[in-house]
C-alpha cells in the first residue's frame, strides 16, 4: 500500500522511485534531500484557533529550502541527457540548490539573479558551491526571460520550475505530508512566487488520491506578498516589491497551474502585506522555535488572515509549508534590533544590565 517509504532518509529518488520519471539510465544522485520534519504547533494552533496545525520544515533540506526536491531530479535528468551545464534565474534559493547539485555532479552552474535583491546567505551559497553568477539590473521575471532565451540556443539545461522534472521532484513533499498524517490535511497553506511549488503539491496530492494513499485532497491556500501579487490582482506586476525577496515575482511561470490547483481544490490564492509577513515571521520564531525565511512566513500570515474570517478552520487539520530557513536572510532577522553595547566582563555589570541588581 504505502510503497516506497522503506528507504527513509536516503533522498527523494530513493524514497519515491515509483512516482518519478526514472529510467535505468537516470543517475541516482542525492544530497539527502526530502524526509523533512512535520511538527505540530504548540502555540499558534490555539492562538489562531485551528483544529490541528502542523509545520512542514522544508528549511531542513540540504541547501535550506524545498528547491532541493526538484533540483535533484532536474539535475539527474540533465545528466541522463548528457548535459554538461545547467542554468537558472533565481531570487536566491533556486540558485543555491542548482549550484549545490551542479557541484555535486561536476557540471557547470550558471545563475542569473536580480542585483541587490537576493539575501546574502543565498548568494554566499552560490559563491561557495562555485556557480558562475551573473547579476542583472532587473528583476526575477526579466532574469527568467533571459535564461529561457539562452537555454533555447546554447547547450545548457534550464532548471527553473518550467523544467517539468522540478515539479515532479517537488511533489514528493505532498507524499510525505500524507505519509505522516495517514491522509491529506483539510487545508494546505503555502507561499506563492513563481507558482511552481503550489502546482507541485497539488500534483502530488492528486496522484496519491488517485492511487488510494489519500482519501481526500486539501484545499490549496496560496499566499503572495501584496506588493507582488499578480495572481490575486489578475495582471502582471511590472515592478514587484516585498521584504520577502524570495517571492518578489510579478509574472509567475506556473500561473495557470496555480489557478487550476486553487480551483480544482476549492482553495484560494490571496495576499498578505509585508507587515503581516513580518509579524508571522517573528511569531513563528518566538513562539514555535521555527525560524523560516520571510517568504515562508507568508503561509502562516495567510492562515492568520484566513482564520479571522473563517471560523470553520477550528475544526480542521491544517499544514503550513515553511519553505526555507531564516538563516539565509539575517539582515531581515536583525532589522530594528539595537546592538547591545559591550560591557566589562564583570558580574556586577552584567547583573545590572539584566536588571537583577
Ligand atoms: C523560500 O529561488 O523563485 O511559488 O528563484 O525561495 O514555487 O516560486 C524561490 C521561491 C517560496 C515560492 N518560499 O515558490 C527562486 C524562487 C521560498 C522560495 C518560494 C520561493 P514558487
Amino acid at each position: 500500500m504505502r510503497q516506497g517509504t522503506k528507504s527513509v532518509g536516503r533522498g527523494v529518488l530513493f524514497r519515491y522511485p515509483d512516482y518519478l520519471p526514472l529510467t535505468a539510465d537516470t543517475p541516482r544522485i542525492t544530497l539527502g534531500e526530502g524526509d523533512t520534519p512535520l511538527v505540530r504547533s504548540r502555540f499558534l494552533e490555539k492562538e489562531i484557533g485551528v483544529g490541528e496545525l502542523y509545520f512542514k520544515l522544508e528549511g531542513c533540506n540540504p541547501t535550506g529550502s524545498f528547491k532541493d526536491r526538484g533540483m535533484v531530479l532536474a539535475v539527474a535528468k540533465a545528466l541522463e541527457a548528457g548535459s554538461r551545464a545547467i542554468i537558472c534565474a533565481s531570487t536566491g534559493n533556486t540558485s543555491a540548490s542548482a549550484a549545490a547539485y551542479g557541484a555535486r555532479c561536476g557540471i557547470e552552474t550558471l545563475v542569473i539573479v536580480p542585483s541587490g535583491y537576493v539575501a546574502m546567505g543565498k548568494l554566499a551559497q552560490a559563491v561557495v558551491y562555485g556557480a558562475r553568477i551573473i547579476p542583472i539590473e532587473g528583476n526575477f521575471d526579466q532574469a527568467l526571460q533571459l535564461v529561457r532565451s539562452l537555454a533555447a540556443v546554447h547547450p545548457v539545461t534550464l532548471v527553473n520550475s518550467v523544467n517539468p522534472h522540478r515539479l515532479e521532484g517537488q511533489k514528493t513533499a505532498a507524499f510525505e505530508v500524507v505519509d505522516a498524517l495517514d491522509d491529506a490535511p483539510d487545508y494546505l497553506f503555502i507561499p506563492v512566487g513563481n507558482a511552481g511549488n503550489i502546482s507541485a503539491y497539488w500534483q502530488g496530492f492528486q496522484e496519491y488520491h488517485k492511487g488510494g494513499q489519500a482519501h481526500r485532497r486539501p484545499k490549496m491556500m496560496g499566499y503572495q506578498a501584496a506588493g507582488a501579487a499578480p495572481i490575486v490582482r489578475g495582471e502582471e506586476v511590472r515592478n514587484p516589491q516585498t521584504v520577502a525577496t524570495a517571492i518578489r515575482i510579478g509574472k509567475p511561470a506556473s500561473w495557470a497551474k496555480a489557478v487550476a490547483a486553487r480551483d480544482e481544490s476549492g482553495g484560494a490564492i490571496d495576499m498578505v502585506t509585508d507587515e503581516e509577513i513580518l509579524q508571522a515571521y517573528h511569531s513563528l520564531a518566538r513562539h514555535e522555535g521555527v525560524f523560516g525565511e520571510p517568504a515562508s512566513a507568508a503561509s502562516v500570515a495567510g492562515l492568520m488572515k484566513y482564520a479571522r474570517n473563517h471560523r470553520e478552520i477550528g475544526e480542521s487539520r491544517v499544514v503550513c509549508i515553511i519553505t526555507g530557513t531564516g538563516l539565509k536572510d539575517t539582515d531581515t532577522a536583525v532589522l530594528g534590533a539595537a546592538p547591545a553595547q559591550p560591557m566589562a566582563p564583570d558580574m556586577k555589570a552584567v547583573e545590572r544590565a539584566l536588571g537583577w541588581a
